[in-house]
């Protein structure tokens, strides 16, 4: 990382790609997570790689709802793990969130390998080696969770989420956050929350959030999770989009 420049103007951008390369070497990131990567750079692009308005108003949401939780559990697969493992850690600790590695091409080698990152990065309990639950209606392999993690969450944090499984969590009654630079893809669509934004800005926000909020009343933070308006989250993504203004 000390190779690149910090005034090149694609800073951040190549940050995160040499950060999922690195991913990808020590057996964190999954292949397919590069491609995840171009996808998720080319919509920052457009967004011209700021947190737009609306999508701070989501990360504030998104930081009342897990304060307001009993059981909410932050997900973390093999890009979350490489882009922002100590930020995870960090909204854990501001949020009172179980972390748990949830991957969609789940391997032992992998959830062993982003556990001790996580470790390595500060976590202390880190949730889905048991796997002994499953979310209905989903593929046996990609069903995987624990019985006391996501399985039981009534607040789940899902970045990067693939579209099916974001559904099927959403099913499950839960109150479902999901973080993707890409407004139309199904996770955002289907989300209580959904978070426009890149994952490297979005957490770091959320725990600027939930630090702001953290002596707030019980009636405060469920003025902030109503007055959230997620079509309209939507729509501004995709206006700033298409149109580059909102
Ligand atoms: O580690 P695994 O095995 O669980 O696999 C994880 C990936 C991400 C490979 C898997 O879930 C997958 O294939 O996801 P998709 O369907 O490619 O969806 C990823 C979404 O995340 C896309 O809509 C991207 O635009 C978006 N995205 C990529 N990078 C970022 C991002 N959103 C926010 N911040 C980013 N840095």
């Amino acid at each position: 990382e000390e190779e690149i420049p910090e005034d090149h103007p694609r800073y951040q951008d190549l940050l995160t790609r040499h950060r999922i390369e690195r991913g990808v070497e020590k057996g964190i990131t999954h292949l397919q997570g590069m491609h995840a990567e171009g996808r998720g750079s080319a919509f920052d692009y457009l967004l011209g790689e700021e947190t737009i308005p609306s999508a701070d108003d989501a990360e504030r949401a998104a930081a009342a709802h897990l304060l307001l939780a009993d059981d909410p559990v932050l997900s973390i697969n093999g890009n979350v793990a490489a882009l922002v493992p100590g930020e995870m850690v960090e909204l854990a600790d501001a949020t009172g969130a179980d972390l748990e590695v949830n991957l969609f091409n789940r391997t032992p080698e992998r959830i062993g390998a982003i556990t001790a990152h996580l470790r390595e990065h500060g976590a202390e309990d880190v949730k889905g080696l048991e796997a002994d639950a499953r979310i209905p209606n989903l593929d046996h392999q990609r069903a995987k969770v624990d019985e006391d993690g996501i399985y039981a969450a009534d607040v789940v944090l899902v970045p990067l989420e693939d579209g099916d499984r974001a559904e099927a969590l959403n099913e499950m009654d839960k109150t479902e956050i999901v973080i993707d630079l890409n407004p139309l893809s199904r996770s955002p669509q289907v989300a209580d929350v959904p978070i426009v934004d890149n994952i490297i800005r979005a957490v770091p926000n959320m725990t600027e959030h939930a630090n702001a909020l953290t002596d707030a009343e019980e009636a405060e933070l469920r003025t902030v999770v109503e007055e959230f308006d997620r079509e309209r989250a939507l729509e501004n993504a995709e206006e700033r989009i298409r149109n580059g203004e909102l």
